[in-house]
């Protein structure tokens, strides 16, 4: 929605219709004290650390396009992955993208080096937050506590402007 292109607070925005121009998902394995993050080596947050994830193609679920994206970018399969969590985010100048994200405690293959995305365990006391996404180290330690929560955030490029974070 271009409509919302200037807006730099979440209150001028209406959330009950506000749409996404994209659909994406984040999905992360956490296993044995570590989670699988990966260095992104395109697209959206290309250079940042982050979960393996993508935009929706059209027709899949959230969950599909959860699984496939893992599959693509590090070559395993998540087993049995579950919702916990959906992130809202209005960019300045107009872009939009709703994120669903994912948590999976097991999968099968190993993690490999693909032109999308390098695979780095970390350990859960030594997220790098730094290199993430501004929002994350906000609403990640509600993921790794097992809250589900609904974020809804005002970016200008890189650059957090507001955001309201929600639990049940
Ligand atoms: P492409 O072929 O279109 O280049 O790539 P794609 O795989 O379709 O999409 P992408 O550019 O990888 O999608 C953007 C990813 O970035 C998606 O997984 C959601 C994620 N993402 C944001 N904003 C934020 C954020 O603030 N924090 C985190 N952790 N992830 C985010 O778009």
């Amino acid at each position: 929605m271009d409509h919302y292109r200037h807006a730099t607070q979440l209150h001028e925005i209406d959330w009950a219709s506000w749409r996404a121009k994209d659909l994406a998902t984040l999905l992360f394995v956490v296993k044995d004290g570590r989670i699988l993050l990966i260095r992104k080596r395109r697209g959206l947050g290309a250079g940042k650390i982050n979960g393996p994830g993508g935009r929706l193609d059209d027709g899949e679920t959230p969950l599909e396009a959860a699984v496939r994206e893992v599959e693509e970018e590090l070559c395993i399969t998540p087993l049995d992955p579950v919702e916990r969590g959906q992130l809202r985010f209005q960019f300045v100048g107009g872009y939009s993208i709703h994120g669903f994200v994912f948590h999976a405690a097991n999968f099968r293959g190993e993690p490999r080096t693909t032109d999308e995305a390098i695979p780095l365990w970390t350990p859960l006391d030594r997220i790098p937050y730094e290199e993430m996404w501004a929002d994350d180290r906000h609403w990640m330690p509600l993921f790794l506590e097992g809250t589900r929560f609904s974020g809804r955030f005002i970016f200008d490029g890189d650059d957090m402007l507001d955001y309201e974070i929600e639990t049940p």
